[in-house]
């Protein structure tokens, strides 16, 4: 493949960024506060356009209800005007179902009808933004479960979970996607009631074609081969997209390609193989990280740079000549092309793909002396922010 294809194919590869990875967060330990952080939804989309400007891959910006609000006289079609203004859009809408306090015992999976009603209710809320802020994705993360044997009875709240679900996709667009994210564990530690990939998979069969598996790249048991469920995913037609992070033990939401480059590597080998060998199967390719130590920003334009890479090196793999090893059983030969492809040194390609379309060719150290980033942390230390509401990543 040419460089020049190569470019082409990461300038096409739109990454979405997660509104709480801007706001402060923490772990149950105690979260420590950045100076001139983003407090509101506005702030949280200036600083995904941020992003967007020193790396021109970045578009969208997924939001969190309740996490994010407008303020009082303002709506989301303002919010979504703001986005405009600052060369974004709103993307994936992710209803929130885990942290009220009705939730305790599940949310569409609780025993309690009127719960269920409420839950229900919210995702229809969600819906509704979608339609007024423009978005394609109801993104649908639960954290309901159980802690104890006998606790519920999980048959029936599988019966629950797909009735309350089909409410929700019957409200959306016509044109929506629902995404249904998996996780093998917590907040629930007997049983999750979507725990993984094939529970998500049959749930999406049921409530029709346009009800995809999302795949959280930290929602696993540890050396699950996710690359394996991608090809599969995609096979079945039910990719839905990424949620993409890095973790060493649970579901830590660390940068993407921080621990595991090479697993990622892999899983961009499979998005390519599974479509037409020259580029990534289009998908929702998100960013779900919160970042406790490192700075938010920072944070969020290493990690598109780690997926970047990512990408770039699975361009590199030589199908053509895999191909003719596999057929021949050539096992180290085959493994060898891989390892070539993951041995590239591709950040010269990565600056020249940025310069192409006027970006920095280091972005990050653009932002090390970006002026309006400078100007709009020291400005947010003394002015109050636009609209309430922290947004706390979980
Ligand atoms: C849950 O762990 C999750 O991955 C879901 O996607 C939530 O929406 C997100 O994290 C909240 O941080
Ligand atoms: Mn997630
Ligand atoms: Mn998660």
């Amino acid at each position: 493949m040419s460089q020049e294809q190569i470019r082409a194919a990461l300038r096409a590869l739109p990454i979405e960024l997660p509104s709480w990875g801007f706001a402060n967060a923490g772990t149950r330990f105690g979260a420590f506060p950045e100076p001139g952080v983003a407090r509101d939804i506005y702030e949280k989309i200036e600083d995904a356009a941020t992003v967007h400007r020193l790396t021109g891959v970045c578009p969208t910006v997924a939001v969190h209800i309740p996490w994010d609000l407008p303020p009082a006289g303002k709506t989301w079609a303002d919010i979504a005007e703001f986005a405009k203004s600052e060369g974004v859009a709103i993307g994936a809408i992710n209803p929130n179902l885990f942290q009220d306090h009705d939730y305790k015992l599940g949310s569409v999976c609780n025993p309690d009808p009127a719960i269920r009603k409420k839950a229900v209710a919210h995702l229809k809320e969600c819906a509704e933004i979608m339609k007024v802020t423009g978005s394609k994705l109801l993104s649908i993360w639960l954290a309901d479960g159980t802690n104890y044997p006998g606790q519920d009875d999980i048959k029936s709240r599988r019966q629950r979970l797909i009735d309350c679900l089909a409410e929700g996709y019957a409200a959306m667009p016509d044109d929506g996607e629902m995404l249904v994210e998996y996780k093998l564990f917590e907040p629930a530690f007997y049983h999750t009631d979507l725990a993984d990939w094939g529970t998500s998979f049959t749930v999406c069969q049921k409530l029709g074609e346009r009800a995809k598996v999302l795949v959280d790249t930290g929602h696993h048991g540890h050396y699950t081969n996710i690359e394996f469920i991608v090809a599969t995913l995609i096979a079945e037609g039910r990719l839905g997209g990424f949620h993409f992070n890095d973790r060493r033990y649970a579901d830590d939401d660390l940068i993407v390609g921080s621990a595991n480059p090479y697993a990622l590597f892999c899983i961009f080998h499979e998005l390519i193989n599974g479509n037409d060998g020259k580029t990534a199967f289009q998908t929702a390719y998100m960013l779900d990280q919160s970042h406790v130590v490192e700075k938010k920003i920072e944070a969020m334009v290493l990690s598109v740079l780690n997926v970047q890479t990512a990408y770039a090196k699975a361009l590199l793999v030589d199908r053509a000549a895999l191909a003719e090893m596999q057929v021949a059983g050539d096992v180290m030969g085959a493994h060898a092309i891989l390892r070539d492809a993951y041995e590239t040194d591709v950040r010269p390609i990565l600056a020249a793909t940025r310069e192409e379309i006027g970006r920095p060719a280091d972005p990050l150290k653009a932002l090390a002396t970006d002026a309006l980033v400078a100007e709009r942390r020291a400005r947010r230390q003394v002015e109050p922010a636009r609209a309430s509401g922290a947004g706390l990543g979980a």
